[in-house]
């Protein structure tokens, strides 16, 4: 099955970093193709940011032409352009943060959420509700890690995210951690080792979630709301990305 992975940064290095776990979790038949849009922020940490990167999601999306793919991972915790994504494509299209908290919840009563910048927390407060996963994270823990110092991730940022998830794991009586962000997924075989609990890495969890799906040969549903925008001319910058 041919995958798309979006990183909806544009960071060139963190994209390399994503596709590599993504590439090491995925079954031989799974071909990988990893791209991030050609603007937009480096990073990811602001409902400002997530709006640029929305949109570049799915000016990806729009460029998958000559390559469809049978399936679709956006790889940024917020799950940026996941709906307009899943407009675009009949393939499924999952996000990591949706992907992550439903493994949380097959794995755990509770789980808790270690992230990067406070300022997130806020943003996966309001993704988990909008998920109907409240019930199940226990909380949300910032490290203020910026996203772009994982990576060239050492053992001081290493062992910050896991005494971040040690304190989480304590007070919010969780028996699980989600990483609160892409750029954490190289991180998660040794955070599993060191914490002893399930560690859930969202690219992970949303590339073998996307090869069942392939596999059992289920589609996005265009039904509803998920059939694809209605065509009309868009101006300014945006002109391309219009639909036809
Ligand atoms: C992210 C992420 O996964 N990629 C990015 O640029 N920002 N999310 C986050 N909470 O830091």
């Amino acid at each position: 099955m041919k995958l798309l992975l979006i990183n909806p940064n544009t960071s060139g290095p963190m994209t390399e970093s994503i596709a590599e776990a993504a590439r090491a979790v995925a079954a031989p038949g799974t071909e990988i193709r990893a791209v991030h849009p050609t603007f937009g922020p480096v990073s990811i940490e602001s409902h400002y940011d997530e709006a640029f990167a929305a949109a570049g999601v799915a000016e990806q999306l729009r460029l998958a032409t000559d390559w469809v793919p049978d399936a679709v991972v956006i790889a940024c915790f917020g799950d940026p352009g996941l709906e307009a994504a899943r407009e675009l494509t009949q393939a499924p299209v999952l996000g990591i943060a949706e992907a992550a908290f439903h493994a949380a919840t097959m794995l755990a009563t509770g789980f808790s959420v270690v992230t990067t910048m406070t300022r997130t927390c806020i943003m996966a407060e309001r993704l988990v509700q909008r998920y109907g996963m409240h019930h199940q994270c226990r909380g949300i823990h910032g490290t203020d890690i910026p996203v772009l110092a994982l990576e060239c991730c050492g053992e001081s940022t290493l062992q910050q995210i896991e005494d971040t998830a040690r304190a989480a794991l304590e007070r919010d009586r969780s028996g699980a951690i989600v990483l609160g962000c892409a750029g954490m997924a190289p991180l998660c075989d040794e955070l599993s080792q060191r914490l002893g609990v399930p560690v859930i890495d969202g690219v992970a969890v949303a590339v073998k979630f996307a090869e069942g799906l392939s596999a059992l040969g289920l589609r996005t549903s265009k039904r509803g709301d998920y059939a694809p925008p209605l065509p009309k001319p868009f101006t300014g910058w945006a002109g391309p990305l219009a639909m036809p």
